[in-house]
């Protein structure tokens, strides 16, 4: 989760201690979902806590996205036998779910045996169980695993009420400040670096994931520089340098990057270099409607 929701690495979360029994939370997904993960620890000291009387259906009530983790390289009947209790509890407790998301990890390795877990867990199994599970072999190492979750996750952003209008607002003023300053907008979601919305048609799934913004790294340099100049001047107070925007040149076009907030970046992309061009975007920077689109873009609780 770590990975898809904060675009950490892998290198960043190899070393995670074993998750000692039930950690909480919280991630907002492309900038437009809330989302609250339990995740449970796999070791077996803590497993049967989870399917106890009591607290069955704390953990297994009320679930919008079940997904259950699976080491592919380890063929025990252990596995199964979780795998069982976690079907049958989740799908008591949570009737409503119409898929189950079983990712079987870690196919990078060579020791892999994605094939004998899948039939470990599928061999015998109850056909109405079956068909709600949706099986994916993955490698959080590899990506894959980070793809399959946005897929998920995606399905649910379709699925929310309150995303979708999000959605909708932030997609109408992009396309209202195109048509003032002729320019197109992408807004990315900081945090996991995906794309929220854009105008360039619907909202796109596929090219422009994991962008990291890191704005900043020319920053104390450049404050020490500024800083320098101003004492010059004998200006006595100096507020601190915001690098929140950045423009690049090409030769037909210029590219800025703005922070619009501490979880959204908005990449604007003129169509030419005429006089006006960077003026009209700045103007616009004041107008009501981007202040409108800093609001909608920073307040993530509805
Ligand atoms: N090669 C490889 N190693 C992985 C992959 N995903 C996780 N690991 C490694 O597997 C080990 C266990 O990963 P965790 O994420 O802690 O596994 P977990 O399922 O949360 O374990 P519990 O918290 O005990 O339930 C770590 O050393 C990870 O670095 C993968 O896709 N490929
Ligand atoms: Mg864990």
């Amino acid at each position: 989760m770590r990975t898809t929701c904060l675009g950490y690495n892998f290198m960043k979360v190899i070393n995670l201690k074993p998750t000692r029994g039930i950690s909480r939370e919280n991630f907002i997904f492309r900038g437009l979902l809330e989302i609250s993960v339990w995740d449970m620890g796999g070791q077996k000291q803590y497993l049967e806590r989870y399917f106890s009387e009591k607290q069955r259906p704390i953990i297994f009530g009320d679930v919008d996205v079940a997904v259950f983790m699976v080491d592919a390289t380890r063929n025990e009947r252990f596995v199964r036998e979780t795998f069982d209790k976690f079907l049958e509890a989740i799908i008591q407790y949570t009737p409503k779910l119409d898929k189950i998301y079983v990712l079987l990890n870690k196919i990078d390795l060579e020791e892999s045996i994605e094939d004998d877990i899948f039939e470990l867990l599928t061999e015998n199994l109850d056909s109405e169980y079956r068909k709600k599970c949706a099986f994916t072999p993955v490698s959080v190492k590899e990506g894959s695993a980070q793809h399959r979750l946005i897929e998920i996750l995606d399905f649910e952003i379709q699925k929310s009420t309150i995303s979708i209008q999000k959605l909708a607002g932030i997609r109408a003023i992009l396309d209202s400040l195109k048509s003032d300053t002729q320019a197109n907008y992408l807004v990315f979601n900081r945090p996991d670096g995906l794309l929220i919305s854009s105008t360039f048609g619907k909202f796109s799934l596929e090219p422009l994931e994991y962008i990291k913004f890191e704005i900043g790294t020319l920053d104390s340099n450049l404050y020490q520089i500024y800083q320098k100049i101003y004492q010059i001047e004998n200006k006595t107070s100096i507020s601190p340098l915001e690098l929140s925007l950045i423009i690049y040149e090409s030769e037909e076009n210029y590219v800025l990057v703005k922070e619009i907030s501490d979880k959204a970046v908005l990449m604007i992309i003129t169509n030419n270099k005429e006089n006006n061009m960077l003026n009209s975007i700045f103007d616009s920077f004041k107008s009501s409607k981007f202040k409108k689109l800093v609001n909608i873009l920073s307040n993530t609780s509805t």
